[in-house]
């Protein structure tokens, strides 16, 4: 080829990024060697598509490099530990808006979306709430808590997780039928009700906000049975439900394809949307989202390139399932930015190595709009 050949070759390919970019259709959309630092953004390639997403209570602690990686790749964000019960209000009449306020400024200035994350836990959650309280008072603190919070972001935050991992984990047949909550201390102060509730104080305090059920393994078994009957009350029962977060802690080993690809239909045929709120596909280690799951003990054992291109080949498929979705789909956020900056830190789960460079997994998840191949990778 001669250097005029080479030059037009390469303009050709501007196009086709500009395209991209773009958000136009999918056949505009070609291969721009995603895997390169220079390839289309993850966020650019699935623009018009759905908002992806990163977790982090930004933008205190990180530097200047991962901010820029943030800015580059995401177009959403969620606060990883800020603004839950724990930290953000940690007595009744304390409140901690420094991180928060930083995040949502920052996000702003940066113009980037921010979900905000959660608002109703059993963890992270101070035991002021219960204390020495009826019904009643535990319903105003409750309301206060969301009413403030919520309310304090109004227009601001685009959507909440209002309710957080409130099916119990496991099931069987018999609990499948049911809505099989965890004891949690919600349950025990409120019952059943607390979650339509915590739904309606959210909608009080910003109208404009989607209002999100987020849980993990929901896409699979019993515990899937349970998260229908859930939301099919919450719907039958006018309460301002907007979504699902199926959050996608889940391994190389056992992705359940199938399950995932079901569960989107059924939440959809609720008249519910999807997002995938918290995702990330280990190298090693199990799915679930238990909390504890993640830090290495010893030495972090470098993944393999066959380890490298298994991931890839997860993720990959993981979002051709998203994409044959797409229109039930509002968001796909990982969890965490690197694998440096991960709860399963150790495990390599994330599209950034801890060097802040691109994955293999990085550039299947952009090729996935050009190729998508969603059937399962191997029998389950
Ligand atoms: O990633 C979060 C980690 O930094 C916290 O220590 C942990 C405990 O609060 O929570 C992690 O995030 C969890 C999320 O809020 C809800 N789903 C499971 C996530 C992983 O445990």
């Amino acid at each position: 080829m001669n250097n005029r050949l080479l030059a037009m070759v390469g303009s050709v390919m501007v196009v086709c990024l500009t395209v991209s970019a773009s958000g136009q259709t999918a056949e505009g959309k070609k291969d721009g060697g995603a895997a390169s630092p220079a390839g289309p953004s993850i966020k650019d390639a699935y623009k018009g598509i759905f908002l992806i997403g990163a977790a982090g209570d930004l933008p205190g602690g990180y530097s200047a490099e991962e901010l820029d990686l943030v800015r580059q790749n995401f177009n959403v964000v969620t606060p990883e530990n800020c603004m839950k019960p724990g930290p953000v209000h940690p007595s009744e009449n304390t409140w901690r808006f420094e991180r928060p306020d930083a995040l949502v400024k920052w996000c702003a200035d940066n113009q980037i979306a921010v979900h905000g994350h959660t608002l109703v836990w059993h963890a992270q959650t101070n035991n002021w709430f219960f204390r020495d309280g009826d019904k009643d008072v535990v319903t105003r603190r409750l309301k206060d808590h969301i009413g403030t919070l919520v309310g304090r972001y109004k227009g601001k935050i685009r959507g909440w997780d209002v309710v957080n991992e409130a099916i119990n984990d496991g099931g069987n047949a018999e609990t499948a039928k049911t809505e099989n909550l965890r004891k949690s201390p919600w349950m025990r102060a409120l019952g059943p009700e607390y979650i339509a509730l915590a739904f309606r104080f959210a909608h009080e305090a910003d109208p404009d906000a989607k209002l999100y059920y987020n849980d993990y393994n929901i896409e699979v078994g019993p515990k899937h049975e349970s998260s229908m009957v859930l939301l099919r009350r919450l719907v039958k029962d006018g309460v301002p439900i907007h979504g699902v977060g199926i959050q996608g802690h889940w391994s190389t080993a056992r992705v359940p394809y199938e399950a995932i690809d079901r569960a989107i239909g059924d939440y959809a045929s609720l008249g519910l949307k999807v997002s995938i709120t918290e995702l990330d596909v280990t190298i090693r280690g199990t799915s679930g989202g238990q909390l504890g799951g993640g830090r290495p003990r010893g030495e972090v054992t470098p993944p393999s390139e066959q380890d490298l291109k298994a991931q890839a080949d997860a993720y990959g498929r993981l979002f051709a399932i998203f994409l044959k979705h797409k229109d039930q789909i509002e968001r796909v956020t990982f969890w965490g930015l690197s694998d440096r900056r991960s709860w399963r830190r150790g495990q390599h789960p994330l599209i950034f190595d801890a060097s802040n460079h691109r994955k293999p997994a990085y550039a299947a998840i952009v090729e996935a709009i050009y190729h998508p191949k969603p059937e399962p990778a191997a029998p389950r």
